[in-house]
């Protein structure tokens, strides 16, 4: 049986602070509050996760994750930080393939497989971003788009490694534009990326992958876009930078 899951993604927002207060009160509504939501977890900047994953001790549904990690396991790259740190500290997740990365940072299907197998063997569950741009769903390729970050970024993976990873469907076109798939759009795409694990590794993985929506969710649309039959969450931005939004996305399962 799958997960249903609730991440925010903080990306570059927030000063030390900021972060701690604002998962202070995220923890506090979301222990208040029984929802459906299985899991909660918490993409920060790496500066915050010590501290948050401190904070999250003892909350069995709240997690902790990182936004990036590198490939290699340790070495000369100033600047990067490791699969391994990150784990040290007590996190759990880690996004890897946010758009934003692949378009400002250049990140490839094949750099993403390497991350993916280092984030894995570490410990940690890869959130793993795929999704179109516009130009790529105006001329008719965002299935093959789709089928291609699959094939390239994760179906080296044996069965019991896939089964680790949540993936999260996120339309560029939708991301930090206010735009929204509508829970139609997004439902074709999370049954067309279903039935291409089921073709892969078969109907029980197919059936227990977790399948996040992200790009631009919010209070307004979540309860829409969950209540498809194979949206198990969302992977929330803008919208998980204040508390009230994020729990009542949390709270969209109910
Ligand atoms: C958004 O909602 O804009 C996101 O990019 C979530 O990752």
């Amino acid at each position: 049986m799958r997960k249903n899951i609730v991440a925010g993604n903080w990306k570059m927002n927030l000063d030390y602070n900021e972060g701690l207060s604002l998962f202070s009160e995220v923890l506090n509504m979301v222990k208040d509050e029984a929802t459906g939501t299985q899991e909660v977890v918490v993409c920060s900047p790496f500066i915050h996760l010590h501290s948050l994953a401190q904070l999250a001790k003892g909350n069995g549904r709240v997690s902790i994750g990182a936004q990036n990690a590198h490939q290699a396991e340790s070495g000369a790259y100033t600047g990067e930080v490791s699969a391994k740190q990150i784990k040290s500290v007590g996190a759990a997740y880690v996004i890897l393939g946010h758009s934003e990365r692949r378009q400002y940072f250049g990140e490839t299907n094949q750099l993403l497989a390497q991350k993916t197998d280092t984030v894995l063997a570490n410990g940690l569950k890869p959130i793993f971003c795929i999704g179109e741009t516009l130009q790529e769903r105006e001329a008719n390729e965002h299935f093959n788009i789709i089928k291609t970050q699959l094939e390239e970024g994760v179906y080296h993976l044996d069965a019991d490694k896939f089964g680790q990873i949540v993936l999260a469907y996120e339309p560029v076109w939708a991301i930090g534009t206010g735009v929204t798939a509508t829970s139609e759009q997004a439902q074709e795409i999370h049954a067309f990326i279903r039935q291409e694990l089921a073709a892969k590794y078969g109907q029980q993985v197919a059936d227990d992958t977790t399948i996040l929506y992200g790009g631009s969710c919010n209070a307004k649309n979540a309860g829409e876009l969950f209540a498809q039959p194979d949206i198990d969450g969302g992977l929330i931005g803008g919208a998980s930078l204040k508390s009230r939004d994020f729990t009542d996305i949390v709270k969209a399962f109910n």
